[in-house]
């Protein structure tokens, strides 16, 4: 891909960058993403499957959809995308990775300052007194865990429609998203708030906006460069191209 002169410039320039990602960064590691034509939302419906209401009517059955993905999720690997962020952490100052992605895929890839806007599928905790369940879950035991202190309904630590988001997640993302000079949007729809409003905060602030997305979005039109691509094509050249452009202004 031939990038913009300017935009190397800026990137190469830049000490304080930060990066939203969604679940197309995973696509290439075998993860279904939720809106695209053969998405999860496709065939599956995310108030039944992604809400508190839809986990008090059919517990089991929103546990068992959670087993399913956990297993697809324990055998993914990072890919070149996720790799790529984790290279592009080193060559900045400050250097934040805010995911919407439960999989821990960017953690697995070595970025290190991930603030996790959504959860995780690795932790679980009490619905009642949200006491952390420690014990390993079995995917293949449909019964749903108890808690150990209460008895109550354990449920996995993921941001379901409704739910306010991880204060320290939220904080910190804002807080990064608004002293950055370059922020990225990756592999995300931009269709589910707050995240989605993080790009339009980074705008107000100043920063250069980025988009990588094989496909348009609600943000592109707002976006100062559109990176037309995957990310695990678009990540590791310009990745390459920032390292060669720092080497030339040394
Ligand atoms: C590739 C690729 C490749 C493919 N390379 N790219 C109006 C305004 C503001 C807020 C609201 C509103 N109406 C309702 C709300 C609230 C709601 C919301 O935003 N709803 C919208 C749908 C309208 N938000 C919430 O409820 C949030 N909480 C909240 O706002 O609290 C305060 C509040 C409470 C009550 C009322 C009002 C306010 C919580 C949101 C939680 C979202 N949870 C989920 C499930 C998490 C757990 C799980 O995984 O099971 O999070 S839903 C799902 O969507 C998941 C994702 O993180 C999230 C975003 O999806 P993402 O990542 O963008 O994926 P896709 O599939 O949409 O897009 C993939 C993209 O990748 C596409 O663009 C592809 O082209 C691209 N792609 N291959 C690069 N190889
Ligand atoms: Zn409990």
């Amino acid at each position: 891909m031939n990038f913009d002169k300017n935009l190397i410039e800026k990137l190469a320039e830049a000490e304080n960058v930060a990066v939203l990602t969604g679940a197309g960064v995973s696509a290439e590691s075998g993860i279904k993403t939720f809106r695209d034509p053969d998405g999860l939302w496709a065939k599956l419906n995310p108030d039944e499957l992604a809400s508190i209401e839809g986990f008090m009517k059919n517990p089991e059955t929103v546990w068992n959809w959670y087993n399913e993905r956990r297993k697809v999720i324990a055998s993914a690997k990072p890919n070149a995308g996720h790799i790529a962020l984790a290279k592009m952490e080193t060559l900045y100052k400050n250097f934040a990775l805010i995911t919407q992605n439960i999989d821990r895929l960017h953690q697995a890839a070595g970025s290190k300052n991930v603030f996790e806007l959504h959860g995780n599928i690795v932790e679980n905790h009490c619905l009642n007194c949200h006491t952390p369940y420690t014990e390993e879950i079995n995917t293949d035991n449909k019964e749903l865990p108890k808690c150990p202190v209460c008895g109550g309904k354990i449920r996995p630590s993921v941001v379901w429609f409704g739910e306010q988001l991880p204060a320290k997640a939220i904080m910190g993302a804002e807080k990064a998203t608004c002293s950055c000079q370059v922020f990225f949007t990756i592999g995300t729809s931009s269709e589910v708030y707050p995240a989605a409003s993080l790009p339009y905060l980074a705008k107000n602030y100043g920063a250069v906006v980025i988009e990588i997305n094989p496909r348009e979005t609600s943000f592109s039109d707002n976006a100062d460069y559109v990176l037309k691509g995957t990310s695990a094509n678009v990540l590791p050249e310009l990745v390459e191209c920032i390292i060669e452009a720092k080497g030339n202004k040394n």
